[in-house]
C-alpha cells in the first residue's frame, strides 16, 4: 500500500487500534486482494503511533511482540498536552522529553523509504485534544512541506457539542483551519452524530428523551473503523492481475469527492445488512441518517460530489440495482447541478466489514454542505469566548499569537460560506 498511516493522540490511536483489527483480518473468505496491502516488505504495518502520554500507545506493545507494529514507530512523550492546541502545536521546551515532532518525522521518513512508491499519509486524530489537534496540525504542516507531492487524508473526530473541555472550541477552530490549509481531504466524524448512529444500530434508546443514550467509546470507534474499512479496504478494481493491491483507494477517493481544493470536508454514512439484500432499501436507510437542515431551518445538504462503495458477496445484485440506487443517492444528497458527474461508485465482492456472514455494506462519502454547520458552530462558540478573552492566556503562554486566531476565523468563515452557498 502506498500510504503511511499516522495515529496521533488518544483518540487517533484508539480509532486506529479498532481499525487495524478490521483491516488486518486474516482468513477472509473470497479475499482476492494482496493479503498485506498495509505493510512494508518486511511484513510490519506502515503505521506510526504517537502520543504525548504513554498509556494508550503502550497498550500496542503487545502487538509489537506479535510482529504487527514496528517498535520504533510507537512514539510517546512523558505527559499529555492538557487539551491545549497551542501546547500540542508548539511542544515542550524541556530537555526531559525528546521532541515528538522530530521523532515522528524521522519515523515517517523511514516508512516512506520502505515503500516502493509513496502516495501520501492518512492521519487519525481528534479535533479537540492537545496532542491530536495541536501536534496533528503541526505534523500536517511539516508533512506537506517535506513531501509536497504526497497527499494527506485526515480522519478527524469532532467533540461532543457540550460538556467536554472548555478549550474544545478554540482547539477545533485552530485545527480545522490548519487542516483546510495543509491537507487534501478530511473524513469528519462527529461524536454526537456517531453516538446517535451507534445507539440506533445497537437498538439503544435514551433513558429520558432529552438525554444521550449510553454507548461505549469502543462501540463508536468500531463504527468509525467499519466506515473506514468500507471506504478504504483494497478493491479488485485497484488490484493488479497478479493480485497486488495498488493501494490507491485513499487517493482515488480524494480525486472523486474533493474536486475543488477549497472544499474538502467529507461526510460519511454506512449501512450493513445480512442475508437477502434490497439495495434500494439499504440506500434509503443510509440516507435516512443524513443531516437534513440547519438549526435555522435552511436546507444545507447540497453536495458537490458523492462516492458510494458497495461490498457484497453477491456483487451482481448491486450491479442490477446500481442505476436506481445512484438515482436515489443523487436526489437525497442534492448533487449540485454544475457538476456533470457528481457520483462515483465502486463495488467489490468482499464485504470486509462483516466477512463470512453473507453480509452487504453500502458506505457513502459525500462532500456535503452540512460541513458548514460544524464550521459555523465552532466559529460562533470560539468567537464568543475570544471576544471576552476567556482562557486565551493558555494559548499565549505556549506561543500562539492573535494572528493565528484571526487567520483561523477568516479561513473557517470563508469555507462555511462556500458550503452554505452550494445550492445557489
Ligand atoms: N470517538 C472517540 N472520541 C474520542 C476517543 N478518545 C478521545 N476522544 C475524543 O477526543 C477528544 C479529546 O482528545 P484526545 O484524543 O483524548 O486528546 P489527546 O490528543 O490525547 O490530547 P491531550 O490528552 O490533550 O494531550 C474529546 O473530544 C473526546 O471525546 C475515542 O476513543 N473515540
Ligand atoms: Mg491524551
Amino acid at each position: 500500500m502506498s500510504a503511511v498511516w499516522l495515529h496521533v493522540g488518544q483518540c487517533g490511536n484508539q480509532i486506529g487500534e479498532e481499525g487495524w483489527q478490521i483491516l488486518t483480518r486474516e482468513n477472509v473468505p473470497h479475499a482476492e486482494a494482496d493479503p498485506y496491502p498495509f505493510c512494508s516488505p518486511d511484513g510490519k504495518l506502515s503505521a506510526i503511533c504517537v502520543d504525548s502520554e504513554p498509556k494508550v500507545v503502550r497498550k500496542l506493545q503487545k502487538q509489537v511482540k506479535s510482529g504487527s507494529f514496528r517498535e520504533n514507530n510507537l512514539i510517546v512523550g512523558k505527559r499529555g498536552r492538557g487539551n491545549n492546541w497551542a501546547y500540542g502545536y508548539h511542544g515542550l521546551h524541556s530537555a526531559t522529553e525528546k521532541n515528538l515532532l522530530e521523532r515522528t518525522m524521522e519515523s515517517l521518513r523511514k516508512e516512506v523509504e520502505r515503500r516502493d512508491c509513496y502516495c501520501g499519509t492518512v492521519l487519525f486524530h481528534s479535533l479537540s485534544g492537545g496532542t491530536g489537534a495541536g501536534l496533528g496540525s503541526r505534523l500536517c504542516e511539516a508533512i506537506r512541506d517535506k513531501y509536497s507531492l504526497g497527499q494527506i487524508l485526515s480522519v478527524t473526530v469532532a467533540p461532543h457539542q457540550a460538556g467536554e473541555s472548555p478549550l474544545q472550541h478554540y482547539n477545533s477552530l485552530l485545527c480545522l483551519s490548519w487542516l483546510q490549509r495543509h491537507v487534501d481531504g478530511v473524513l469528519r466524524f462527529q461524536n454526537d452524530a456517531m453516538l446517535r448512529r451507534t445507539a440506533a444500530l445497537l437498538g439503544k434508546k435514551a433513558p429520558v428523551s432529552d438525554m444521550q443514550p449510553q454507548v461505549s467509546l469502543s462501540a463508536m470507534n468500531t463504527y468509525v473503523a467499519s466506515c473506514l474499512a468500507g471506504l478504504l479496504y483494497p478493491l479488485k478494481a485497484f488490484t493488479t492481475g497478479s493480485g497486488i493491491s495498488m493501494g490507491m483507494e485513499p487517493w482515488e477517493l480524494l480525486r472523486s469527492v474533493c474536486p475543488m481544493p477549497t472544499m474538502k470536508f467529507l461526510h460519511i454514512a454506512q449501512g450493513c445488512k445480512r442475508g437477502t439484500v434490497f439495495w434500494d432499501s439499504l440506500a434509503a436507510s443510509v440516507v435516512h441518517s443524513l443531516p437534513r437542515e440547519s438549526h435555522a431551518g435552511q436546507p444545507l445538504h447540497y453536495s458537490t460530489s458523492v462516492l458510494a462503495v458497495a461490498r457484497s458477496y453477491q456483487e451482481d445484485t448491486f450491479l442490477l440495482s446500481r442505476d436506481s440506487v445512484l438515482r436515489k443517492l443523487k436526489q437525497a444528497y442534492r448533487c449540485v447541478p454544475w457538476n456533470p458527474f457528481p457520483l462515483s461508485c465502486w463495488t467489490d465482492s468482499l464485504n470486509i466489514v462483516e466477512p463470512g456472514c453473507h453480509s452487504h455494506s453500502l458506505t457513502i462519502c459525500a462532500n456535503q454542505g452540512s460541513s458548514a454547520e460544524l464550521l459555523q458552530q465552532v466559529v460562533a462558540r470560539a468567537e464568543a469566548m475570544y471576544k471576552t478573552n476567556t482562557y486565551l492566556h493558555w494559548y499565549w503562554r505556549y506561543g500562539c499569537e492573535e494572528a493565528d486566531f484571526q487567520q483561523a476565523f477568516e479561513t473557517l468563515c470563508s469555507v462555511a460560506d462556500d458550503y452554505s452557498r452550494l445550492g445557489e
